[in-house]
């Protein structure tokens, strides 16, 4: 008997065979050590390899097969898409305030009651270089609320306002990196509100092994000689992950007719929801993306129609920043991903993974593929030989693949609603030094302090769209970053869940007068602001849905934002500023 075969009895019988397997599989490396382990090392591996094993559908080895066709098409430089050729889909592109958004955000708001929200937050949030999970950082300083208790929030004001009761439920996919600490986020504040068997944690696999070279080597974690090291497969594990813990099915027996998925930090994430649930009602979509328009060469993948000349299939899909460009230029636009010169902006609508099925339909795609997801590799080479890797690589997938598991008739269900971003996207997702380089392109920063202004600036927006008259503060900045805060308004769900119920919460427009130094920060479903005149910081706070009507001139010191570069807190670290609230006016 050889030393590895028996360097392996005493591991269980399914663990024997797996190794087995993967050692005659090309992966001996992996054992080499085993004849002198310990049992305790070899049972550690043993484990790892088993629950890697169980995790990936196909297995460890049907993961490593996959690896190698696709690392031997990127080391030829085939190109994924090719054969496909692109052009600008047909979607709606909406501006608030005009009738054509008021007619079909009051489609949507029918729905507003039978929604299933997906979370995902399993990213490690790399580019932000916090040290906490990002759902536990404040959507703004304002109120502090966070990202999660912002969503959850959102969601229960839907519940009290247009589910008859029902309780909406909620789904978070966390990985290794997320899980815990979200899990005590959420049980720290007791749900933040929901009911405990209200949301539904999935949590992604421990990632996918790490792989050394184009032979699909299983890379040893360099800190542990027993442990394979692993790395995330992306935010596509979200649709394996619903059809498995069997969350799509459950959600359409309790009678939940759509599903929205959404990132972690985006803070004006719901504003358009129902104007996307309208798109998706009007049009039939089984897939509806929430764009924006894209500037070149951002980070944020472009919505393309592609159509197959050989097969004359036809797909409305997302194509990734890294592949637009080499797309464009290989299929007759020697500029690539460049601007349309008239518009200042991409042809492509900008993907902001924001994504709303119609559930049924999702539902059988799901049951039709397990919801996996294709799979890509983004390996970085050393040198044009392409044989050897910077760092280890591995397969990845994306939530916006989806329509590539769609078929027949359902592929033309597919399409998207566009809004300007400073209505719908701001998300936290670099460090402040990088986002001061992506302002100096003209292109969103994405920081803590823009993902801030953009909530005031959101509500400003949707109260000068019916006539209340806000002014404009001074542009400011902090850090390097240019922002305007104020007038600092922030409209809690609860109060308002979307621009179509502004007009009943602002029954006077033109008697709201709110100056450029005030902060205004309103809860609750009961109240009403008739005439407000302030000059100043007010802080309204209905409890439930007792009934508060505003009739109010108020002027007072208010609440100023002051540079604060040298904090150790992290969060006003990240920003630069904090707010010194001097004066508070309560609204009663
Ligand atoms: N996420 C997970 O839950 N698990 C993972 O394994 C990875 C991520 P990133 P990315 O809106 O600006 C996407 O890393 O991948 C969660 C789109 O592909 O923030 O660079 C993570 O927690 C791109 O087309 O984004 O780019 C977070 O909530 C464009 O839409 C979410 O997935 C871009 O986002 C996104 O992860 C954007």
């Amino acid at each position: 008997m050889t030393d590895f075969a028996e360097s392996i009895r005493d591991l269980s019988p399914k663990q024997q065979e797996l190794l087995r397997n993967l050692h005659s599989g090309g992966q001996s490396h992996l054992f080499k050590d085993f004849p002198q382990a310990s049992l305790e090392s070899r049972q550690t591996l043993a484990s790892q390899l088993e629950a890697l094993d169980e995790s990936y559908p196909t297995g460890i080895l049907g993961y490593t097969k996959r690896a190698r066709e696709l690392l031997e098409d990127s080391r030829n430089g085939v190109n994924p898409l090719d054969g496909w050729i692109p052009s600008v889909p047909k979607g709606e592109a909406f501006e608030l305030g005009t009738t054509e958004y008021q007619e079909t955000e009051a489609i949507g708001m029918q729905e507003l009651g039978s929604i299933g929200f997906v979370l995902v937050a399993g990213g490690l949030g790399e580019r932000l270089g916090y040290s906490g999970i990002k759902i536990a950082l404040p959507t703004e300083t304002a109120t502090m609320t966070c990202y999660l208790e912002y969503y959850i929030n959102y969601i229960l004001a839907l519940q009290q306002k247009y589910s008859n009761g029902k309780h909406l439920p909620m789904c978070i996919m966390t990985s290794n990196d997320t899980n815990d600490r979200t899990i005590k986020l959420l049980e720290d504040n007791n749900f933040f509100g929901m009911k405990k068997e209200q949301i539904t944690i999935v949590q992604q696999g421990q990632g996918v092994p790490a792989l050394t070279d184009n032979d699909a080597t299983i890379a040893i974690d360099p800190d542990e000689p027993f442990k394979v090291l692993t790395k995330p497969h992306g935010h596509g594990d979200i649709h394996e992950l619903l059809y498995r813990h069997r969350v799509a099915k459950k959600w359409i027996e309790q009678g939940i007719k759509w599903l929205i998925l959404f990132q972690d930090t985006n803070g004006l994430a719901f504003h358009t929801l129902p104007l996307m649930l309208g798109v998706s009602k009007k049009m039939d979509l089984i897939m509806n993306s929430l764009a924006v328009p894209r500037k070149a060469k951002q980070a944020i993948g472009g919505i393309a129609k592609l159509e197959n000349k050989a097969t004359g299939e036809t797909r409305t899909i997302n194509v990734e920043y890294n592949q637009l460009d080499p797309l464009l230029r290989a299929t007759g636009s020697p500029n690539g991903d460049v601007n349309d010169e008239e518009t200042g902006y991409s042809p492509f609508p900008g993907n902001i993974n924001q994504l709303l099925f119609q559930l049924d339909g999702y539902h059988k795609a799901l049951e039709r593929t397990n919801g996996i997801m294709p799979e890509f590799v983004n390996p970085k080479y050393k040198d044009e030989t392409k044989t050897v890797f910077k760092k280890p690589t591995r397969l990845e997938c994306m939530m916006q693949d989806f329509p590539t598991v769609l078929e027949g008739e359902d592929t033309k269900k597919v399409g998207y609603t566009s809004v300007p971003a400073d209505l719908c996207f701001s998300p936290v997702k670099n460090a402040t030094p990088d986002g001061v380089a992506l302002q100096a392109q003209g292109i969103a920063p994405g920081t803590a302090a823009t993902g801030e202004r953009d909530q005031y600036g959101a509500f400003r927006r949707m109260l000068r769209s019916i006539g209340c008259r806000v002014e404009q503060g001074d542009t400011e900045t902090h850090l390097g970053i240019e922002v305007d805060l104020l007038p600092a308004i922030v409209l809690d769900p609860s109060f308002l869940t979307c621009p179509g119920d502004l007009k009943k919460r602002f029954r006077q427009p033109d008697k709201v007068k709110i100056s450029k130094r005030s902060t205004l920060i309103v809860r609750g479903e009961g109240v009403i602001i008739d005439s407000l005149e302030l000059d100043g910081a007010m802080v309204i706070d209905g409890k439930s849905s007792e009934p508060i009507t505003i009739n109010k001139e108020v002027k007072n010191e208010g609440w100023i934002f002051e540079k604060d570069e040298t904090s150790d807190d992290e969060v006003i670290k990240m920003r630069g500023y904090q707010i010194t609230r001097k004066e508070t006016d309560k609204g009663l």
